[in-house]
């Protein structure tokens, strides 16, 4: 694979030792190259970008309101469509799971509607991370988090699956243990006119307790349990990702335990928990099946 040398996040960020969103983010940028605008919510994401005066990225960021990043991306490209610049510079949205699942929606879906050119990218670790791990609509079932002292009783919401509803030609799901899979779609992503939506699991390890030497381990547990598929939709069509495509067979599937009882933020793995993930992920691979066939 042809992977692009130069970087574009300068050593030493404050993100966390082992951080998958660090990860995730220089891969990204990597994959869309140095003609390329961000536009970041409050997040950890932010906190690695650095204090006011300092940035740690190459490629120029605005940073913007929480709920406003569809809106803030919309802004930029019709500032760049002004300048006839919009075919050349690629602008790029990326979001934790807080500020897209739950606060950002409405600007985001607004943004997609109105078919704004961008590729928007939601790092999910799962939980509001930068203020201490309260529970988003993204935490999975059964995840402490300071707002689910008990465990979160409700599974993730399916926001791939909500952007998919948008009609929007290309969304992907992507998983910081796959960094070449993510490159490939950011690639793929900036070729695209309109929308696009990558969807990507981000290992924590301060937010999900496991040491931060894991975070690759954990992530491909993610996928090779089933819990986390790698797919893209293209013009609405299903395709399950290489490293996710063994697992269409159940005898495939490594037990849900040996990803839930890696991480500290799992404290309860008896029978009920484990039972609802079995169904859920049941479910899941039921239903891409399903979309494989069609
Ligand atoms: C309107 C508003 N509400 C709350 C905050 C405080 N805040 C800053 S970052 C953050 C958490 C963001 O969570 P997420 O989007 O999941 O990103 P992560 O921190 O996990 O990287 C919160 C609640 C804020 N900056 N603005
Ligand atoms: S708290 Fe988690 S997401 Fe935030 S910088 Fe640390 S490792 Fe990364
Ligand atoms: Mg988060």
């Amino acid at each position: 694979m042809d992977l692009r040398e130069e970087e574009f996040i300068y050593p030493g960020t404050r993100a966390c030792a082992g951080c998958g969103m660090a990860l995730i983010y220089r891969m990204a940028l990597k994959a869309l190259g140095p003609k390329t605008i961000g536009t970041v919510p409050a997040s950890c994401l932010t906190v690695l970008h650095g204090m006011q005066g300092f940035c740690s990225t190459k490629i120029s960021v605005l940073h913007t309101p929480f709920a406003t990043t569809g809106a803030a991306a919309s802004g930029i490209l019709g500032s760049l469509e002004a300048k006839g610049l919009d075919d050349e510079i690629c602008v790029l949205a990326f979001a934790g799971d807080g500020g897209t699942t739950d606060i950002g929606i409405q600007a985001l879906s607004g943004a997609v509607e109105r078919g704004t050119n961008f590729v928007y990218a939601c790092y999910d670790n799962e939980a509001y991370m930068n203020t201490g791990v309260q529970r988003s609509g993204s935490t999975p079932l059964g995840a402490y988090s300071t707002t689910t002292p008990g465990g979160k009783t409700t599974h993730k919401k399916d926001m791939p699956k909500i952007m998919e509803a948008h009609g929007i030609p290309y969304v992907a799901t992507a998983n910081a243990a796959y960094p070449l899979d993510l490159y490939e779609k950011f690639q793929k992503a900036r070729k695209i006119k309109g929308p696009k939506y990558i969807h990507i699991l981000a290992p924590c390890p301060p937010g999900w307790g496991f040491d931060p030497k894991d975070t690759i381990k954990i992530g491909r547990l993610a996928n090779e349990t089933g819990f986390w598929p790698l797919y893209e939709v293209v013009d609405g069509i299903f395709y399950l990702s290489k490293k996710s495509k063994k697992l269409l067979n159940r005898e495939n599937r490594k037990p849900i335990q040996d990803y839930l009882g890696s991480q500290k933020r799992f404290r309860d793995l008896g029978e009920n928990i484990i039972k609802a993930y079995n169904e859920y992920i049941d479910n899941l691979w039921k239903n891409i099946e399903k979309r494989i066939e069609e």
